[in-house]
């Protein structure tokens, strides 16, 4: 994988609008403004491809990515943002719901948390309802330039155990930087042999 040919394909809004077989996916998700869309664009090495923004919920649909005619990364709108409607947030979780309980294709799941915070509620709820349904998990400590080394240290120590996941499943990435980029991409790689 080069990441030579990145297309936005598909932008779902509806259960029927996904993509649910064909190449294989990955996808990532994580809480509103954890920096989903970012760590898209620092993989692609493109500015402004996934839309990034100050204001939370700005990534209300999934978004399709096609990559090198091979794997699609799929950019999944965030959750627990409390300006968001209930009309809004129920859509939202029937789209995931069916997404991720219908999907074939799905190979891994890069499940963001930012560093600087203790995961939400949601977070532990897409943690243990996606264990059975997604075969790979990865964990990402995002904005990972906004502590120290050893901060970086202590979150993913605590993760862990929060999680009860192995560490090597964590990592922590700055799309500011690019810290890390090249373990987010081996792990996408691994999925793909
Ligand atoms: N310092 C720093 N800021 C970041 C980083 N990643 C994202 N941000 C900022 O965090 C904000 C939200 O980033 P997005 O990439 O839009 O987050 P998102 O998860 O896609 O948000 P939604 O689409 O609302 O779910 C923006 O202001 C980004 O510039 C990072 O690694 N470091
Ligand atoms: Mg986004």
């Amino acid at each position: 994988m080069n990441l030579k040919e990145v297309k936005l394909v598909t932008t779902a809004y509806l259960p029927d609008q996904l993509i649910l077989t064909g190449p294989m996916q990955v996808a990532f998700a994580g809480r509103s403004n954890v920096g989903k869309s970012s760590l898209l664009n620092r993989l692609f090495n493109r500015r402004g491809l996934a839309k990034v923004s100050n204001t939370p919920g700005k990534t209300q649909s999934i978004n399709y990515f096609y990559i090198d005619n091979q794997i699609y990364f799929v950019d999944l709108p965030g959750y627990g943002y409390a300006k968001t409607s209930a009309q809004e947030r129920i859509r939202w979780q029937k789209l995931l719901e069916h997404y991720f309980e219908n999907s074939k294709v799905l190979a891994g799941l890069a499940h963001l948390i930012d560093i600087r915070h203790e995961p939400t509620e949601h977070d532990l709820m897409l943690h243990e309802w996606t264990q059975p349904l997604v075969k790979r998990h990865l964990y990402v400590l995002t904005k990972s330039d906004k502590v120290s080394r050893t901060r970086q240290v202590q979150a993913a120590v605590a993760l862990a155990k929060h999680f009860q996941i192995d560490r090597e499943n964590i990592v922590t990435f700055s799309a500011e930087t690019g810290d890390n980029k090249h373990l987010i991409l081996q792990w996408v790689t691994s999925l793909i042999e």
